[in-house]
């Protein structure tokens, strides 16, 4: 329970599979509001059952097509699928959202199918938060597996991947340099490794290439494999979807599974504090007596160092921001300094 009537009767509708109750609250979620705060501290204790499976690779590898093949699988052997794609560039959002809807049109008529474009907004730090935060709702909404698409490119993209329980990193055959450097940081992050569009030319050449630089059996005795599949044929992907299943059960059977929990958890929460202490320091101000503007002054003025005023701010606990409580430094040192 939330406190929050409209919040907890949300969550409930979610948890009982309302679909359009899961769109909303994840509109809620986008538009970075206290309300999706409170939704997801109300569904979190009910997350944690879906295999979160992340999906990366270069612009145009087929990610998307491949998603759509692995979802009519993982539906045909019962389960049920939540899909989120999570676009970095938001002003090219629109046109790319739209594509992955008309692609996806088969699946998403499928009510045991969820499927949600999010775009960042430039939420501060915000993007790989509130993927995952997307991710515990449509778990909490009962899919059984969830895929997350994103271009591999940039910090964020990576960073969400470090969410997933499963990282399939998408290769196509004949990539130019750049392409293959952006896949060197992706490398050890997969535990597959897929080659699609194997229809076309150097399809052999590329699998050979990634299996030249795999890292070695994993400590937990997982060996990545390198698949070939033709997406849009569907060609190699029942022998994917059985490999990310495989990968789950072997997750669970040596005890990964807890560990990567437990590793996305701490990720989590530093990443959340990170973000609180940024927001915190950028509030607007409410008094003409700010202390942090009054400190920057200083530091402008080389009577307070970057660090000391850092570390004051940072003491100050925020509903006393501009007060005058101070565990470290006083007042009186930031007005001495
Ligand atoms: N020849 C061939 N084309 C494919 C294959 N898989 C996907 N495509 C095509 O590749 C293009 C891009 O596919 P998408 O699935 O949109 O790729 P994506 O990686 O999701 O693209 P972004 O989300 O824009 O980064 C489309 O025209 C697909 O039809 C394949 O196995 N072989
Ligand atoms: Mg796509």
């Amino acid at each position: 329970m939330s406190g929050y009537p409209q919040v907890d009767a949300l969550a409930g509708q979610i948890r009982s599979g309302s679909v359009r109750a899961l769109a909303r609250g994840l509109s809620w979620l986008e538009a970075d509001t206290p309300d999706g705060d409170a939704l997801v501290e109300a569904l979190y204790p009910f997350s944690g059952r879906a295999h979160v499976v992340g999906i990366t690779g270069a612009a145009g590898a087929g990610k998307s097509t491949l998603v759509t093949a692995l979802t009519r699988l993982f539906r045909a052997s019962g389960q049920t699928v939540g899909v989120l794609a999570v676009d970095p560039s938001s002003p090219y959002s629109g046109g790319a959202i739209l594509g992955d809807r008309i692609r996806m049109a088969d699946v998403g008529s499928d009510p045991a199918v969820f499927i949600r474009s999010m775009a960042t907004r430039g939420a501060l730090g915000g993007l790989c938060a509130v993927a995952r935060d997307a991710v515990d709702v449509i778990d909490a909404a009962g899919k059984e597996v969830v895929l997350i698409e994103t271009v591999g490119v940039g910090q964020d993209e990576v960073e969400i991947m470090r969410l997933a329980h499963t990282i399939l990193v998408v290769s196509v055959p004949g990539l130019g340099d750049d392409i293959q450097a952006m896949k060197a940081g992706l490398i050890e992050i997969a535990d597959i490794h897929v080659v699609n569009k194997a229809d076309k030319d150097g399809a052999h050449r590329t699998v050979a290439e990634l299996q030249a630089v795999l890292p070695p059996t994993s400590a937990y005795g997982w060996t990545t494999p390198v698949l070939s599949v033709v997406a849009s044929t569907g060609f190699g992907v029942s022998d994917l979807a059985t490999q990310v299943t495989a990968h789950a059960n072997h997750l669970r059977a040596t005890g990964e599974w807890q560990r990567r929990e437990r590793q996305i958890a701490e990720f989590r929460v530093v990443k959340l504090a990170q973000r609180l202490v940024a927001r915190r320091l950028t509030q607007p101000v409410h008094s003409g007596g700010d202390l942090a503007n009054d400190a920057f002054d200083r530091v402008a003025d080389r009577r307070l160092s970057p660090r000391q005023c850092a570390e004051t701010l940072l003491s100050y606990p925020s509903h006393q921001r501009d007060l005058h409580v101070r565990p470290r430094h006083s007042q009186e040192d930031l007005e001495r300094a």
